[in-house]
Parts: C-alpha cells; structure tokens; sequence
C-alpha cells in the first residue's frame, strides 16, 4: 500500500451551522429565527422536544468546542453566524453589539489557535420578522436586507475572515423553503415558489458580491462564494440518452446556482424546459423568471471557489414516457433518477455510500464550470442515530473511501480540489429530524445539561488523516 497523501496546504476542516448547535435562541437580545419560530409553533414538525432552544449550547462553550477543534488538528472552521443574533428586527437599525461580541469572540480564538474561520451568512434561519413579510418571495425587502446585513458582517469580521460565503444550499433553501416544503419557512408552491426564492437569492448574492468588491476587497482581500449542494447524478447506461439525462439532472441541481455565479444565467436546458412545460399549463409566461442584463453583469464571476456539499449519488434514466405532470420544481421530467437496491444504506433513506461519485461529481464540476479557483468541499459526512461510539468501520470508513476518491480526482484527473469539511464536529440538531439522526464524531449528551462532548472512533481517524495529512496508517 503506497501513503495516500494530499496536498500541504489542503484546508482540512469540520462544518457546522448556527442553529443546529448554538441553542441560547433569545439569549442576549437574539430574535426568533424561522427555525425557532417552528419549534415553537409546529412542536410536532420536531421529535419530542428536539430542536433548537438549547441544541448542543455552543452559544455557552466556545472554549470547549475550540479545545477539541485545535485538539482534532484542523485548519479550518466552517460555521454560521445567525442573523437573528446581530440584527433581530432583521435590518440595520437595531445591531445586537453582544450577538456581534459572540462571533468576535469566537473569531478571534480560532485565530489564536490557527484555525481559519469560513464564515456562511445564511444557513437557513433568517430572521422571524423577515419572513412575516414574505422572506426570500419578496425581493423588495429580502435583497436589500441581506445587503445590509452582509455589509455589516464585513465591516465588523472582515479584517479577520477571509472565507464567505453568502447562502448555504440554496437549492434547499428555496426548495425545500417555498416550493414542496421540507425547511422551514416549509412554505408550498409548487413549482413556483423555489424559483423566485432562488431568483432573489442569486441576485442578493451578485450585489453582496458587488459591495465586497467595492468597499471590502482592497482592505481584506478575502474570498467569497455560495455553498452549492447536489447529489450526483450518474448515467443509468451509457446510453447517449441516459447521459443527456445525467447532464440535465446535473444542470437543474448544481447548475441551477453554479451556472448563474459562473456564466450570468440558468443552464440553458432549464430555460427552455421550463418555459415550454410552463406554455404546456397555458401560463403566459415562464414559472422560471429572468435576469436583466445589468444582473447577468453582476451574476457573472461572482465567485472566488467553487463548492460542493457532497453526500450522495443518484443513476439517472431518460424516460421517452414523459408524464405531462404538474408545476413542480422538478421540471427536468424527461428523466427518472434511483438507486440500486444493492448500493450501501445508512440511516436515511436517499442517502447511499457512494464514493466513486465524488470523484466524478468534481471532475464534472471542473469541466463544467473550471477549477482554477478551486473546489472547496464545504460538506460530507455519515449519517446515522448519533449513538455509535464505535464508528470507525462506519463513519471512519465513509470518510476514508470519499476522500481516496477525493486524491484520486487531484492527482489522477489533476482537479484543483482545495479542502474538505467534514460534517460533523459534534452531533447536533439535524433540522426536523432533532437528534434522531447524526453525524458527528462527537457524541453529545442532549440529556445533561453540560451537553458533554465524548468523541468517537471517528473522531480519532479524522484526526490522524488532518495530522498526518494521510489516508494510511502508516503515514
Ligand atoms: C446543510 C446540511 C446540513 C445537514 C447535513 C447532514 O444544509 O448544509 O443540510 O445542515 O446537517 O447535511 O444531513
């Protein structure tokens, strides 16, 4: 066996998001988030009482969780900041100072201990106020808030962060947000609902971009980007049709954001199936609207990486039976997608252990959208109840099959893939599904009130690959 071994300045890190960890959600002046707004609300959206009011109380133990980040060796730290938090009305005129004081606090001892913080402005829980007023459905209020609420983020963090991103999974938020509902706002518009809610999205993403360029860049010199997810979707056969399908499903899920911060608009195929299933249900015009020139301008390049959070893979099969179906987000119906009974199960049901499709899902992604400045994997990870210590045949092994096919796409197919954010730290509160489903590597004691932290099997191999920058024992 030859050492697997990665790049030196490969950026190896944990992931993680404000309100699956923090809890303290009115603690020091914060807000109701639309997360905590269900939680209270639709008790029953949750598992019995777990969600997240306390969650793991990172809002309380920063220096617990930066002793086991420095103690697992990683050089960076992805989270979330909860815009609550800093501005509970939503907009600039009431700034919460101790929510921004949490976040300084947190920022600076990652600094101190060499951990470089990749900081995501919007992971799903927008504040309350906003979304009474029709959150991402409405682009009169929902653009210029996030712009004020992303200046103020680079004002008060910038000198200090250098990694941004504006939207996690956006594909999630907007789908899952308002148009089959499966996130909170967990709104229902089929068909509808997630294309303007990823249409304001992408054009508050383009102007925050602007304003870093404008008034940031000179001064901090950081990156900034959005955090893209998708499933990769594989031919069925290598039938010419089964790859136009793959090619579709690829387009309609990472291509529908990738493509806009890349080239200025949808991926053509969205377009124009859209617009011909939209005339097919007598609309006048396209449920899928369209971007101004100006906007195309400030969409294109809005990038400074690439990102992908990467779970799982799906074949793709070109159907000639194409049902004339309803308005639904899922306009690409010219194709089925499963997965072979066969293929390795974890807890949730769509998601399968297949590493070989990571390798492909970057390669695809370079030669679709280039990789010159890079490919930063902003999640992965293993999903099962949380409650194995033992993980090291499980989730030590997830990892180590995804990340040699990882080293193979760098240094067999020569992709410029630049980091790797494992998916969890700690367990934490997995949205709907409270605690019933996890990821950590380490376990987390919801019952206690210090929320104890006990690390797995997997947090131990995590932290020999991130040492000794290797995939084998020998290293
Ligand atoms: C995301 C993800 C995470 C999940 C993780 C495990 O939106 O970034 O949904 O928040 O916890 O993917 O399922």
């Amino acid at each position: 066996v030859s050492n697997i071994s990665f790049p030196d300045d490969f950026l190896w890190g944990y992931a993680s998001a404000a309100y699956q960890v923090e809890g303290g959600w009115d603690a020091d002046g914060k807000s109701e988030s639309v997360w905590d707004y269900d939680a209270h609300n639709h008790p029953d959206w949750f598992p019995e009482g777990q969600n997240g009011d306390v969650a793991c109380d990172a809002y309380h133990k920063t220096d617990v969780d930066i002793a086991l980040l420095k103690y697992q060796g990683v050089k960076a730290y992805r989270f979330s900041i909860a815009w609550p938090r800093v501005l509970p009305t939503g907009r600039i005129d009431d700034i919460n100072e101790k929510g921004i004081q949490y976040y300084q606090d947190l920022i600076s001892k990652l600094k101190a201990n060499n951990i470089e913080p990749i900081v995501t402005m919007h992971h799903w829980d927008h504040p309350r106020v906003i979304e009474e007023q029709g959150g991402f459905l409405n682009e009169s209020l929902i653009i210029p808030a996030f712009l004020e609420y992303a200046t103020l983020l680079w004002e008060r963090f910038g000198d200090d962060v250098k990694w941004w991103t504006t939207f996690n999974e956006p594909k999630q938020t907007c789908g899952g947000g308002y148009d089959y509902g499966s996130v909170s706002p967990n709104r229902q518009d089929p068909g509808r609902g997630g294309y303007i809610c990823a249409h304001n999205l992408l054009r508050a993403h383009a102007k925050a971009y602007k304003i870093y360029n404008e008034q940031f860049r000179a001064k901090q010199n950081g990156k900034v980007s959005l955090v893209m997810d998708t499933s990769w979707y594989e031919p069925a056969s290598d039938d010419p049709k089964d790859i136009e399908a793959a090619q579709r499903k690829n387009l309609f899920n990472y291509g529908w954001f990738a493509h806009p911060v890349v080239y200025g608009d949808y991926p053509e195929v969205m377009r124009e199936r859209i617009a011909e299933r939209s005339r097919l249900q007598n609309l006048s015009e396209s449920r899928l609207p369209s971007f101004t020139e100006e906007e195309k301008a400030e969409l294109k390049g809005s990038y400074d990486f690439l990102t992908i959070n990467m779970y799982s893979t799906e074949l793709a099969k070109w159907r000639d039976d194409e049902p004339a179906g309803e308005p639904s987000i899922y306009d690409d119906t010219s194709v089925t997608t499963y997965q072979p009974d066969d293929w390795e199960k974890t807890i949730t049901s769509w998601f399968k252990v297949v590493p070989w499709g990571a390798r492909r899902e970057v390669v695809w992604i370079r030669d679709n959208y280039g990789d010159d400045k890079g490919i930063l994997v902003t999640e992965n990870g293993y999903h099962d109840d949380g409650n194995n210590m033992t993980d090291l045949g499980t989730r030590g092994r997830y990892h180590k099959l995804y990340l040699s096919n990882i080293n193979d796409a760098i240094y067999k197919d020569g992709v410029n893939v630049i980091g790797y954010m494992a998916w969890s730290l700690m367990n934490d509160v997995e949205w709907y599904s409270g605690w019933q489903i996890n990821l950590g590597h380490y376990h987390v004691d919801f019952y206690s009130d210090e929320r104890t932290r006990t690390p797995k099997e997997s947090a131990g191999y995590y932290r020999k690959v991130v040492t000794t920058n290797c995939l084998v024992d020998d290293c």
